[in-house]
């Protein structure tokens, strides 16, 4: 991707709609849209301002009446210069504006692109530049809000400050090997050490948050589980308030897999009513058995849903006992029947009525999810991160041990330097075509 050209998308989401924004980015990209552009000669307005004026095709037709916003670089998104066309929505007008600019010079944006801009002319970070695409796509507030903190460059500022302290102790170790026909030693072995050993804890307990993380910008899968007729789709429909699942005193009568999204204390919830499961008799039978592992396997928390009036049965004890791949939470419903032996007592059918009915359970299940992880200092949500983080926390153990073992002070840098590259590919101080595209192709068009 060169950045010598002018690049144009359109930025806003397709369909009907007030408004619409197409932009463009580069060199050219105030020129490219003055020919277009019949009102203030652009080329000459000065930066950060707006006009009003006709937009014509490339045939000279009028095609819609605009707001340019013109910005100069390197004050702008991409640190290049842009104009921002603000047209009337709709598919048609906003498609010719696009095709306008492509005649008049312009190139249509690759995904990501004038992010990647952004970031090639240093307005942005890697880790800054990823938090774009996490921001766009979140969908609750605890996502929202990891990804404004890394946006504001918070998350960038937590790996800085580890580099720093890396960066202190390669510097230390390097003296000494420059020194080294003259067999001094500069640093303090135990100060090392206590540097390193600060270091991996931070970088251990932000590994330590990943589990939480990737559930904060996923969402939580639960997966409701039972014997036919327990109440799960009732307790499903009493969750996020609406029917989605069909409740029937017929047992197997939720026969789809059904899904529906609800946010609690800023978490999203997915919770999956399992189906299947009830197409057999009991739970006891293979195929049953066989079919709730399957459902539970794609489970970050299973809602195990007992009937209080049968009573909490042997075999539904041992199958919440054997589900190893996530955390169960068990409940006792139709409390209003019979009292609730184990784990928590509800009645889904009275938390129709009150909806505060069921706040010891939502309670229990962010509970359940923020066990997941100690309370980081910031959070990790990115598997790329993830990767990149282990392989430091790896380096500066190799390098603690160097010094424990007083190893040569040249192998010590060697690990210094080996987490320093891979803290350096995480905020993109280090990187390569290949990650860049990896990471920018996923964006929106016009993002
Ligand atoms: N008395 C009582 N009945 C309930 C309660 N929850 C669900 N039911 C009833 O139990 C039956 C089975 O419920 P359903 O949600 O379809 O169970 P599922 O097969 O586990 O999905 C329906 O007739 C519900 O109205 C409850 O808390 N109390
Ligand atoms: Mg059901």
């Amino acid at each position: 991707m060169a950045t010598s050209d002018t690049v144009a998308a359109i930025a806003t989401a397709r369909g009907r709609a007030a408004l619409a924004i197409v932009r463009a980015s580069g060199p050219e990209a105030i020129v490219v849209a003055s020919r277009c552009f019949e009102g203030q000669d652009l080329t000459t307005v000065p930066a950060h301002t707006l006009h009003v004026g006709l937009w014509h095709a490339d045939d000279g037709t009028a095609v819609d009446q605009v707001v340019c916003a013109v910005y100069r670089a390197p004050r702008s998104y991409t640190g290049e210069d842009m104009v921002e066309v603000s047209c009337h929505g709709g598919d048609y007008v906003v498609a010719r504006v696009l095709d306008s600019l492509v005649a008049s010079g312009a190139r249509l944006a690759a995904p990501g692109e004038f992010t990647q801009r952004a970031f090639l002319n240093g307005k942005l970070d890697l880790v800054q530049a990823e938090a774009v695409a996490d921001l766009i796509h979140s969908s609750s507030a605890r996502a929202h809000r990891a990804s404004m903190d890394s946006l504001r460059g918070r998350y960038s500022e937590a790996i800085g400050s580890l580099r720093d302290t890396l960066l202190e102790v390669a510097a230390l170790a390097e003296l000494e090997i420059d020194f080294s026909d003259e067999d001094v030693e500069f640093a303090d072995r135990g100060a090392l050490a206590s540097l390193l050993a600060r270091t991996q804890s931070l970088l251990r307990a932000a590994l330590d948050s990943f589990a939480l993380g990737v559930l904060v910008k996923e969402g939580v899968r639960v997966v409701i589980a039972g014997r036919p007729n327990a109440g799960k789709s009732t307790l499903l429909n009493a969750l996020v308030g609406e029917d989605r699942a069909i409740v029937s005193d017929t047992p197997g009568t939720t026969r789809d897999t059904v899904t529906a999204d609800q946010e609690i204390d800023g978490l999203l919830f997915r919770f999956t009513d399992t189906a299947g499961l009830h197409d057999s008799r009991d739970l006891i039978e293979q195929e049953g058995v066989r079919r709730s592992r399957e459902a539970v396997r794609r489970a970050d928390l299973v809602l195990y849903v007992y009937d209080a009036a049968v009573g909490f049965q042997a075999v539904e004890q041992e199958f919440v006992r054997s589900i190893e791949v996530a955390p169960v939470l068990v409940v006792g419903n139709k409390v209003d029947l019979a009292p609730v032996t184990h784990g928590l007592v509800v009645s889904a059918l009275a938390a129709r009525q009150d909806h505060t009915e069921l706040n010891d359970l939502r309670i229990a299940l962010v509970r359940a999810v923020e066990k997941c992880a100690a309370d980081p200092v910031r959070l990790v949500t990115s598997a790329r991160h993830q990767g990149h983080l282990v392989r430091a926390a790896d380096a500066v153990e190799r390098s603690l041990e160097a010094l424990r073992t007083g190893m040569p002070v040249d192998i010590l840098t060697l690990d210094l330097r080996a987490a320093l590259h891979e803290l350096g590919c995480i905020t993109g101080a280090v990187t390569t075509e290949e990650v860049l595209s990896a990471i920018f192709s996923k964006f929106c068009i016009g993002k």
